[in-house]
């Protein structure tokens, strides 16, 4: 095993901001992208770090996301927050509308944050770990391309249509855990690809609805809902609650509207936050507290926590840097330089 090089998160993070400037990204969107595909790297998570750069690049390229777009936060004194990204990231217009949400949240017990119009690569987790270390619970959903098809299935129909939780902890990491509702996410398959190897059984099917570990037959046919008919109910729920009742698309019609599943996705999102001292204040007891009654007996039966293999890959590099491959490394290197037109980007 080649020994990996170690960058700084700090140095990581100001090279990416620079690339998504260099690409014509406003500085303020360039940073807050840059941000959550850094701590994607940071914490070990692979298939939303560093390897999304080329797919925003992709779609920036090819005029399908504004870089330069300026989130509009709308905001009519009610539950529900607007936030208009106008065809840019989803990281920014969360950066812009976040504080309001958890403000709302904290006076009202629960507040609801709309993205509209976003283009969305990224992982979830960010949003609610950082509400869940304001206090608040949250939860965070959003469709994506239809690759996924339903239990009984065999056509894709559903997105990956990822879901997050978190909930604040006193001196701990929050509770968060974040998952695709496939059995992986796509950029999992594609990462298997690229290295060339299968992927587990029971992940996708072919396009004659037959099991498939090859990740290519499996990119050209179906991904399948985790956990069956009980997934692709959560996977359903996703796309009515953050497609259809925010009058976004839905994963169907944000594959028609990219014209395909080459360039990233572009949809809405929503973001609820809420405070447990307010729905627990009558009864006298401490919400978190109480939660940490459940959540402090994991360890004892050998069980972990969603995000801890996250938390411990974030200490380390934090402590040591964030490990790249030699490959990896050159290619942040090439796209500095050239931007998309690197050769082999
Ligand atoms: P994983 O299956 O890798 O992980 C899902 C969650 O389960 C994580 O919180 C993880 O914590 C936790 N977990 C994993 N193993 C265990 C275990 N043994 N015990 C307890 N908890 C465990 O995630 P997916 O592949 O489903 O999704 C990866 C990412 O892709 C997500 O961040 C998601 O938001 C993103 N995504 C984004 C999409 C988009 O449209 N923007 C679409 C689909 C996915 P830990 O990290 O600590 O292992
Ligand atoms: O990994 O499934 C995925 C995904 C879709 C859009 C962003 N990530």
């Amino acid at each position: 095993m080649p020994t990996p090089n170690l960058i700084p998160v700090a140095e990581l993070e100001a090279r990416v901001t620079r690339i998504f400037e260099a690409a014509g990204v406003r500085p303020e969107s360039a940073a807050s992208v840059a941000r959550v595909i850094v701590a994607g790297e940071r914490d070990a998570c692979k298939s939303h770090g560093i390897y999304r750069i080329e797919g925003c690049l992709k779609v920036l390229a090819a005029g399908k996301a504004a870089g330069d777009a300026v989130p509009q936060v709308h905001d009519s004194g009610r539950a529900v927050i607007e936030v208009d990204a106008g065809g840019g990231f989803s990281n920014p217009a969360f950066d812009a509308a976040r504080p309001l949400l958890a403000a709302r949240a904290r006076e009202t017990g629960i507040a609801a944050l709309v993205i509209r119009d976003c283009l969305h690569f990224s992982a979830l987790w960010h949003e609610v770990e950082t509400l869940a270390g304001e206090g608040l619970a949250a939860l965070s959903m959003c469709p994506s391309y239809a690759f996924v098809a339903p239990a009984g299935g065999k056509e894709p129909l559903l997105g990956t249509n990822p879901f997050a939780f978190g909930w604040p902890r006193q001196g701990e990491h929050p509770y968060v855990f974040d998952f695709a509702t496939s059995m992986a996410a796509r950029g999992e398959i594609e990462l298997h690809r690229r290295a060339g190897k299968p992927i587990p059984e029971g992940w996708a099917v072919d396009a004659d609805g037959n099991p498939t570990t090859d990740p290519e037959v499996a990119l050209a046919g179906a991904m399948l809902p985790f956990g069956a008919h009980k997934g692709s109910a959560i996977s359903t729920m996703v796309e009515l609650l953050s497609g259809a009742m925010l009058g976004e698309f839905m994963s169907r019609e944000a594959l028609d509207f990219m014209g395909g599943g080459g360039l990233l996705p572009r949809h809405g999102a929503l973001i609820l936050a809420l405070d447990p001292q307010v729905f627990a204040a009558r009864s006298g007891r401490d919400p978190i507290a109480e939660g940490e009654k459940l959540l402090s007996a994991f360890g004892a039966q050998g069980a972990r926590l969603p995000s801890q293999r996250r938390f411990a890959a974030r200490a380390a590099s934090l402590a040591g840097g964030i490990p790249l491959t030699d490959a990896e490394l050159a290619q942040i290197e090439r796209f500095e330089a050239e931007g998309l037109a690197a050769p082999g980007a």
